[in-house]
C-alpha cells in the first residue's frame, strides 16, 4: 500500500492541539450539534456564515492553513465563494435539473435516523448510524478547489475527514479494487426521481488508490455549519480533482467491490462522461471545451475566465495515480 496511508496512524496530535481557537470552536459546535440530533439547523447565523467565507483570505489563511488540515492540498488560497451561492447553485437531480431547484426543494430530504450500509468485499460489513461514522475519526477543515463538468467553479470550506479513515475501519478485502457510492433513492422525499434523466439511484465510483488519497473528503459540514440539504445531507463524497459529480451526495451505501462500478452519468452518457471523469484541460468533453472555467461569484461583465488546471490544481497531490495511464483514453 502506499505511504500516505501512515499519515493518519493515530500518533498525530490532537485536532485542538494544531488547530486555531476560531476553527476548533467551530467544530466543536458542529459536532456538539450533530450528536443533540439537530442535523440540518443552522449553527450561525447567516451573517456569520458570510463573514467566515470573507474571512478566509490569503492572509488569514496562512493561519489557518497551518493548523486545519496536515494534508497536502487540503487548504487552497483561493478566496471561497460565498455561503449563498454554494448553497443556492447546485446540482443534485434528486430534486430537480434547475440549479435554484435543490435549494428550494431540499428541505424534504429527511436526515435522521440516517444510517449508511457498508458491503461488499470487505471485513466488517454492516450498517453504520450517522453518528458512529462521526466520530469515527477527527473532522477537519478543508477549503477545496471543485469543478463542474458544465464549465463552472467554486471554492467550498468543507468539514469532514478522509475516506481513508472509514475505508481503514471497515477492513477492505484484498480482492476489493473499487468502491461504489450509493445516494439515497426516495421518491417520496425526493421529487427529482420522476425524472428520467438518469437511473436511480444516483451511484459513483473510485478506485481503490483513489477512494484511500488522503485529499479523498467524507464531508459532513461545510461553512462550520452542518451540510445543508442541497449540498448533500448528511454526508457524501468530495473529490476535488475530479468533475463535481463525482462527488456523490446524501450517501446511504458505500460497497467495495472487484469490478469497476459504472456510475450514474457514464450509464447515461458514456461517449461524454467516464469512469475516471478527472478535471482534465486538455481532453474536452464531446460537446465543449473544458480548457476554461468560470468561477462562481466573478461573473460581472470584466470576470475573466479562468484555465482550468490539470487534476483541478491538484496534480501535485495525486498526478502519481495516473503515471502511464492515456487519459484520453480513460477520460
Ligand atoms: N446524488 C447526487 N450527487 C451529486 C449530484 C446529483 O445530481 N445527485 N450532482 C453532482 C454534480 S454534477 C455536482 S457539480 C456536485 C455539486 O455539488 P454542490 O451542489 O455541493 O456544489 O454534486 C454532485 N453530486
Ligand atoms: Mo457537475
Amino acid at each position: 500500500m502506499r505511504s500516505f496511508i501512515n499519515r493518519s496512524s493515530p500518533q498525530e496530535p490532537a485536532y485542538s492541539d494544531i488547530t486555531p481557537e476560531p476553527v476548533y470552536q467551530t467544530r466543536r459546535d458542529l459536532i456538539r450539534s450533530l450528536a443533540a440530533g439537530s442535523a440540518g439547523v443552522a449553527l450561525t447565523t447567516w451573517g456569520l456564515r458570510e463573514a467566515h467565507a470573507q474571512s478566509a483570505r490569503p492572509g488569514q489563511l496562512a493561519a489557518l492553513a497551518s493548523g486545519a488540515s496536515a494534508v497536502p492540498g487540503a487548504m487552497t488560497m483561493d478566496k471561497p465563494t460565498s455561503y449563498k451561492d454554494a448553497t443556492t447553485y447546485n446540482n443534485f437531480y434528486e430534486f430537480g435539473t434547475d440549479k435554484s431547484d435543490p435549494s428550494k426543494r431540499a428541505h424534504t430530504l429527511i436526515t435522521q435516523p440516517w444510517t449508511v450500509e457498508i458491503e461488499g468485499l470487505v471485513k466488517k460489513p454492516g450498517r453504520y448510524g450517522l453518528e458512529d461514522l462521526m466520530k469515527m475519526s477527527a473532522m477537519e477543515e478543508r477549503i477545496y478547489r471543485m469543478r463542474c463538468v458544465e464549465g463552472w467553479s467554486m471554492v467550498i470550506p468543507w468539514i469532514g475527514y478522509s475516506m481513508a479513515q472509514l475505508i481503514q475501519r471497515v477492513e477492505p478485502l484484498p480482492g476489493a479494487k473499487f468502491v461504489e457510492f450509493i445516494t439515497q433513492a426516495d421518491p417520496k422525499t425526493m421529487p427529482g426521481l420522476r425524472g428520467g434523466a438518469i437511473d436511480w439511484p444516483y451511484v459513483e465510483g473510485l478506485r481503490m488508490d483513489e477512494a484511500m488519497h488522503p485529499l479523498t473528503l467524507l464531508a459532513f459540514g461545510m461553512y462550520g455549519e452542518v451540510m445543508p440539504k442541497q449540498n448533500g445531507a448528511p454526508l457524501r463524497l468530495v473529490v476535488p480533482w475530479k468533475y463535481g459529480f463525482k462527488s456523490g451526495k446524501s450517501l446511504v451505501k458505500i460497497r467495495f467491490t472487484d469490478k469497476q462500478p459504472v456510475s450514474s452519468w457514464e450509464k447515461a452518457a458514456p461517449q461524454e462522461y467516464g469512469f475516471y471523469s478527472n478535471v482534465n484541460p486538455l481532453v474536452d468533453h464531446p460537446r465543449w471545451s473544458q480548457a476554461t472555467e468560470r468561477r462562481i461569484g466573478e461573473d460581472g461583465l470584466l470576470a475573466k475566465k479562468r484555465k482550468t488546471l490539470m487534476f483541478n490544481g491538484y496534480e501535485a497531490q495525486v498526478g502519481q495515480l495516473y503515471a502511464g495511464m492515456d487519459l484520453k483514453k480513460f477520460f
